[in-house]
């Protein structure tokens, strides 16, 4: 564990530093940028090196972790969020970022999603959706639009898509916002602000599949003649119905931060709990308290 006495030594670090194994995205993946604006989010805010941490499940997106010289896991699929809300649990000093695909956040790990949100763990999850399965080469993910065609609908999808704001929302996130990767400067802005943010922060960021989805966000991109709608300064991020109005918006629909609120957080619930506990049990500490605690089940 660092000490304040390491984190300051350490030497002001840059992005070249923090990056890590090359990157195995294909030439045009949308989650290069993504990469790129993380490695830049903790260059600018300069978090110590030991306090970085990313956790991600699996999928090509789910790679992250191995792109980012610092601490990070790749987990089983789906479950990237209970992984990291344990260290959230464990090290509230630390802020940990967990970078999850539409299929590991919202199929195999959509339960996940929703415990974490409704638990109001302080972490940022960045949802990295192509709308397709990239790694295990196309298939059709829970975001894909009806019609889609992919290994799994040969002649089509049937099946309606997730809408993510609105399951994010229905679920209880306490921070959720929408971005592209095809606007670093926008990616920012919301990582800064959910970095922020004293509780689940989400982020659903629309990353282009070059490979097996080409073109599914060309709508939102004012580059090959689409249009890239901010939130209205009108909004009121607070008013959570009318963040909802706003994910019924059709595609494109807005991008900035649609909903934002402030509740204890699990990580301050529990670490009441435990003071509480401490307390009672002759102020002891964590370890023997757990001892304790373990020895009346034995
Ligand atoms: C338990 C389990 N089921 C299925 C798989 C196969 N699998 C690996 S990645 C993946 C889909 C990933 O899709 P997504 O999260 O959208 O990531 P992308 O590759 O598109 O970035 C699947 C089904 C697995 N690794 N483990
Ligand atoms: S298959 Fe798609 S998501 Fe995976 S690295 Fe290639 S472009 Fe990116
Ligand atoms: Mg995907």
């Amino acid at each position: 564990m660092s000490t304040t006495a390491d984190i300051a030594i350490q030497p002001k670090y840059t992005r070249k530093e923090l990056t890590g194994a090359q990157p195995t995205w294909c030439p045009g993946c949308g989650d290069f940028s993504i990469l790129s604006v993380y490695l830049k989010l903790m260059e600018k805010r300069q978090v110590p090196l030991q306090n970085i941490i990313s956790v991600s499940g699996i999928g090509c997106s789910s790679r992250f972790p191995y792109f980012v010289n610092a601490h990070g896991a790749h987990f089983l699929h789906g479950r990237a969020l209970p992984f990291a809300s344990g260290i959230s649990l464990a090290r509230p000093d630390l802020h940990v970022f967990v970078f999850t695909g539409d299929g590991d956040a919202l199929s195999i790990g959509g339960n996940h999603l929703d415990h974490a949100a409704r638990k109001n763990v302080k972490l940022t999850c960045v949802i990295m959706d192509n709308s397709v399965y990239g790694l295990t080469k196309h298939q059709t993910s829970p975001t894909s639009p009806v019609g889609f065609r992919s290994k799994t609908d040969p002649t089509g999808s049937h099946d309606r898509p997730v809408n993510p704001m609105k399951k994010l929302i229905a679920a209880g996130a306490t921070f959720i916002a929408r971005t592209n990767s095809h606007q670093p400067n926008h990616v920012l802005e919301m990582m800064d602000k959910a970095i922020d943010h004293d509780g689940f922060s989400v982020i659903h960021c629309l990353s282009e599949c070059a490979q097996f989805y080409p073109g599914a966000f060309d709508k939102t991109n004012p580059r090959r003649g689409g249009s890239y709608p901010l939130v209205p300064d009108s909004h009121d991020v607070t008013d959570e119905v009318a963040a909802y109005k706003l994910a019924t918006e059709p595609f494109p629909g807005y991008f900035g931060v649609f909903y934002q609120t402030k509740i204890p957080t699990k990580n301050a619930n529990e670490a009441k709990l435990i003071a509480t506990a401490q307390e009672k049990a002759g102020h002891a500490t964590p370890l023997e308290l757990m001892t304790k605690t373990l020895r009346q089940f034995c």
